[in-house]
């Protein structure tokens, strides 16, 4: 299997409300689609990055530009993988000559996995994904813009599975239909207006509140909240790196508030101070930014810098690291979450996917269509009624079981497309 050609769509969709963060204040998306082509066909994926680089270094334009010129084309150049069964074992060689290496995609611990994905192991669900598989490799000699070669992952991925008739869930290892959904809330202009929208949310069945701090948007609109919602409902807190360690008592005092969790206070390289907060207070720190890749995953863990992890596929250069640092956390009895980045149904697709395997244990930002988009870009994301009020469906169609409805990346094109082949 190879990919044949890689085509860039910049899309312009405006949100229903503006989306106001301590990095700053967004009132449409600015989206990136991948559409691949490969000799078994065609497959789409959103890259996270946002219009600028505020909340990571990446941003959309980099993301275009370093696709465009070195991800595609070493794309395009790279030898087909091709499955390796010895017998014994079977994986994914992927060879690459110029450099005389290979990398052997190991699924011996899964036992017999040559049928298919372990639900909830990484190893077994990569080896049958070749090609997608072998993107990370062919890409590693450039540093760093995981969240552009996220996106080309993913596209691969869809692509193949929609080429093996699989879906994203059942590749990844999903061991439920339906996942728990909460809402990221925005920073409000008043009190009145972010207890208004936090009302909406509850009515329409969110399970979880998450609203997003700042210095000087923090006590006061917790406690208000919390007094609206009452005790038992879940609530958690946002600062996107917005505070420093002397903000640590300050943060601290947010404890009564019976938080589930504070995410990322500090810088994304920070992770000291996130480990002295962690010691300080009794809400559990959960990293977003600073979790780069396992590697990184397993070291903030061990330092005692987080005890939940947010994982944001796109953030970690793809669904294949991500469930890598899934059975890492799994490994650890460290709960995880999905986390979102506005995406439209193309990347909120997969998300839904990852968020059905069973260290997803707390309900993720990964919320209905509505909450972002009056319209799109797939057949929209609706909540469940009934037993599944608060949840969306997992996909089950192959790949990431949705349609990009192309009129509409006709009619929101921010700039003409560009193919490299
Ligand atoms: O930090 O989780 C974040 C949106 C854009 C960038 C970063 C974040 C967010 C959100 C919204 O919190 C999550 C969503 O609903 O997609
Ligand atoms: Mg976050």
């Amino acid at each position: 299997p190879r990919v044949e050609a890689v085509e860039l769509h910049r899309l312009e969709v405006p949100l229903v409300r503006p989306f106001e963060t301590s990095f700053g204040r967004e009132t449409a998306r600015e989206v990136l689609l991948v559409h691949v082509r490969t000799d078994r066909g065609d497959g789409w994926a959103e890259c996270v990055a946002g219009r600028d680089p505020f909340y990571s270094g990446e941003y959309v334009d980099g993301a275009a530009s370093v696709i465009e010129r070195y991800l595609a084309p070493a794309l395009l150049r790279a030898p087909a993988p091709h499955v390796v069964d010895d017998g014994h074992v079977s994986g994914v060689l992927i060879e690459d000559p110029a450099h005389a290496t290979g990398i052997w995609v190991d699924d011996r611990e899964q036992g017999d996995a040559a049928g298919g994905g372990v639900p909830g192991r990484a190893a077994a669900s990569i080896a049958s994904v070749p090609l997608a598989a072998s993107v990370g490799p062919a890409l590693s000699f450039v540093a760093g813009h995981r969240m552009a070669k996220g996106a080309l992952e993913a596209a691969v991925l869809d692509a193949e599975l929609r080429a093996q008739g699989r879906s994203m869930g059942e590749c990844f290892g999903a061991v439920r239909d339906w996942v728990d959904c909460g809402v990221s809330v925005g920073i409000a202009a008043t009190l009145e207006e972010l207890l208004d929208e936090v009302t909406g949310y509850l009515e329409e069945g969110y399970k979880r509140i998450k609203l997003k701090i700042k210095p000087g948007w923090d006590l006061v609109p917790v406690a208000a909240v919390r007094e609206l919602i009452g005790g038992d409902a879940l609530l958690q807190v946002d600062a996107n790196t917005a505070y420093t360690a002397d903000d640590i008592p300050l943060l601290a005092g947010l404890d009564p508030f019976d938080l589930l969790l504070i995410e990322q206070p500090f810088a994304e390289e920070d992770l000291a101070t996130h480990v002295r907060l962690a010691q300080a207070s009794t809400t559990p720190v959960c990293l977003d930014e600073s979790i780069l890749d396992v590697t990184t995953a397993v070291d903030a863990i061990e330092r005692g810098a987080t005890s939940i992890v947010n994982i944001k596929p796109g953030r970690m250069g793809g669904f294949l690291e991500a469930l890598r640092v899934h059975d890492a956390c799994r490994d650890r009895d460290v709960p995880v979450w999905c986390g979102g980045m506005l995406e439209t149904g193309v990347g909120r697709a997969a998300n839904v996917a990852i968020a059905a395997l069973p260290g997803f244990l707390l309900p993720g930002d990964t919320s209905a269509s509505g909450r972002y988009f009056a319209e799109d870009l797939t057949e929209p994301f609706v909540l469940g009624t009934g037993e599944h009020r608060g949840q969306l469906r997992v996909p089950d169609a192959a790949g990431t079981g949705v349609e990009v409805r192309q009129e509409l990346v006709h009619d929101w094109a921010a700039a003409p497309p560009v193919t490299v082949s």
